[in-house]
């Protein structure tokens, strides 16, 4: 089904069978328990779906030796709706964005630049239609070598306090978050790379800003853009983050650098804490035959988990608003910094106006960050908060400033460790830059204390189980609360590896054409320097190698591919992905496809 927003706050009102839903009668989660990863010798990655019908759900994995179980992981919350947004058109300005590894790779284009032959009469049309480009050569990314390879860094931006765009407060949650964006390639040989999405998250915060930091390095190397690249078209992209381990590669570290920094963080705690940066990148780089041709970015934008206490779905209830406001204060909490239909306009200001909330819990308020209108710009912002309702306590003032040389995204103010206790909240805005309106693009208030809602959708959950034994099996199953009831997903096993011998498992053919295709596997070194290639040919005895790459030696796992050409049209290939290291080798499933015959 395609993803629309409108229609899962749709079904939020209607519930599953279209009926009306009555509170009074809620529906329990539905739970899969899924399949588990292995995680060096002592642990695995367990995985599990939730549709936890829009309701506040808690959930955690049971395991053990046998099938009574016996242990449990620390029960935690699923996060709340994805209704967050971060929106970039490229039109005025690279809007923060980095590229490559000089910081120059990346510029700014426009269809006019691009079309036009005569330099004084550009086209009339598209003069603003600014595109993002990244164009090789570009330099080699080597932090990673022995973990996924080497990268060309594409475009990479910074949410977090690394930057000063700020998503959710500098800490945002892109669990399962959703991607869309234009692409296109120019005259693009991607020569075994792949374009994919790239997370950097720093597991401790504290030391973000020295140089004790410790980053985790993930590739959602379930989704490559690199097929798109090849119409030379703007092509349309739409993908979520899926929050399953089988979905992403671990991406290591450099041995030879002698650098603690790049450290595992599982991928849970990773995309609920996306606080480093984020980037489209290229992975599996062969350094002596890099891609060639450039790519171009645009209408980027990111739907994540609002974990703003402000949202109606988190507790935040609009108790009050300015009267005959033009445009509703609800648009303060749609989780739209701005644009057009979602900033509240003011009507005619004859003085300080007040927009107040209640929390359906109490709350502690932590971080504030309110965004600018686009048009009507309010200046002098007070927060203040209340226990009862009647009696309020100024927790923070401050101007905000009417734009942003950088752009709207960053026409913003913010303000942490506030520690401001409440049960209601009140900001004031006592002045503005402009004599009719007084105006503001959304409130955001970060901090604990909210029972939070959840999206009526499935939520892919995973979760790191440690301390255990090599070569036992394990038992385990997916358990989900929420206000309707328990629920306990089937029980599935999992045996650890007994040794380091490294694993291997070879996927689905793809982009199978008549004389060319890309073979899919997935590989774990399991600690020790491993190798890999594929073995392919028109029987099931194989008989061809693809050049041996290295795999990397992290105890994680990792796709790996393989891009097949000069094959024969209509015949049936047999392949599979085989790996070695110093413990032995070991030879993946025998899989197949079959190349189109020429038109
Ligand atoms: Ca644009
Ligand atoms: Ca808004």
């Amino acid at each position: 089904m395609r993803w629309n927003p409108l229609a899962v706050a749709a079904a939020v009102l209607l519930g599953a069978g279209g009926m009306l839903a009555d509170a009074a009668d809620p529906l329990p989660p539905e739970v899969e328990t899924g399949e588990a990863e292995a995680l060096g010798l002592e642990a695995f990655t367990a995985n599990g779906r939730i549709q936890p019908r829009g309701l506040p759900t808690r959930y955690h994995f049971e395991y053990g030796t046998t099938a009574e179980l016996g242990s449990k992981t620390e029960e935690r919350p699923l996060a709340a709706r994805l209704a967050a947004h971060y929106r970039e058109t490229w039109d005025a300005n690279l809007g923060g964005w980095h590229g490559g590894m000089s910081g120059t790779d990346l510029t700014l284009r426009n269809e006019a630049q691009e079309k036009s032959t005569d330099a004084a009469k550009p086209p009339k049309e598209s003069l603003n239609n600014g595109f993002a480009r990244f164009a090789e050569p570009s330099g080699n990314d080597p932090n990673h070598i022995d973990g996924i390879g080497t990268l060309h860094l594409c475009k990479y931006y910074y949410p977090g306090l690394l930057g000063r765009s700020l998503w959710g407060g500098g800490d945002p949650d892109l669990r399962d978050a959703r991607v869309q964006l234009k692409v296109r390639g120019n005259a693009w040989v991607a020569n075994g790379s792949e374009l994919v999405w790239w997370t950097q998250s720093d597991s401790l915060i504290a030391e973000q800003m020295t140089a004790n930091w410790r980053r985790a390095n993930w590739a959602y190397t379930g989704k490559s853009l690199t097929p798109l690249l090849a119409t030379g078209r703007w092509e349309t992209v739409d993908y979520r983050l899926k929050n399953d381990s089988h979905d992403w590669t671990y991406a290591g570290n450099n041995l030879a650098q002698k650098r603690p920094n790049y450290a595992y963080w599982s991928i849970d705690d990773a995309q609920a804490h996306l606080n480093a940066d984020f980037f489209h990148l290229l992975t599996y780089i062969d350094p002596a035959n890099p891609p060639r041709g450039s790519i171009d970015f645009d209408d980027f934008e990111v739907t994540y988990r609002n974990h703003s206490l402000l949202l109606p779905s988190n507790g935040g209830e609009l108790v009050s608003q300015p009267e005959a406001s033009v445009h509703d204060a609800a648009l303060l909490t749609d989780g739209w910094r701005n644009g057009t239909g979602k900033q509240w306009t003011s009507a005619k200001p004859a003085g300080p106006m007040e927009i107040t909330w209640k929390f359906a819990n109490p709350v502690v308020i932590n971080t504030i960050q309110i965004h600018q209108h686009t048009e009507w710009p309010s200046r002098d912002l007070e927060l203040q908060v209340s226990d009862d309702g009647k009696t309020w306590v100024s927790a923070w003032t401050a101007p905000l400033a009417a734009t942003s040389p950088e752009g709207p995204n960053y026409a913003f103010v913010v303000k942490r460790d506030l520690a401001a206790a409440a049960r209601w909240a009140r900001l004031r805005v006592l002045s503005g830059y402009k004599p009719d309106h007084w105006g503001l693009g959304e409130v955001e208030l970060f901090g604990t204390g909210a029972q939070e809602g959840t999206d009526d959708d499935h939520y892919s959950v995973n979760r790191d189980l440690l301390t255990l034994k090599a070569g036992q099996t394990y038992h385990y199953r997916l358990v989900a609360t929420n206000s309707a009831g328990t629920v306990k997903g089937a029980l599935k096993s999992f045996t650890i590896p007994a040794n380091a011998k490294p694993l291997a498992i070879t996927l689905p053919a793809s982009r199978v054409q008549a004389t060319s295709a890309q073979l899919a596997g997935r590989i774990n070194a399991l600690g020790l320097r491993t190798d890999l290639t594929f073995e392919y040919g028109l029987t099931p005895e194989l008989g061809t190698s693809t050049k041996k790459e290295y795999g990397g030696l992290q105890i994680s796992p990792r796709a790996a591919f393989a891009a097949l050409s000069n094959l024969e049209p209509g015949k049936t290939y047999y392949y599979r992905l085989t790996a070695e290291n110093s413990e032995g080798k070991v030879l993946g499933e025998v899989r197949e496809f079959k190349t189109a015959v020429k038109p």
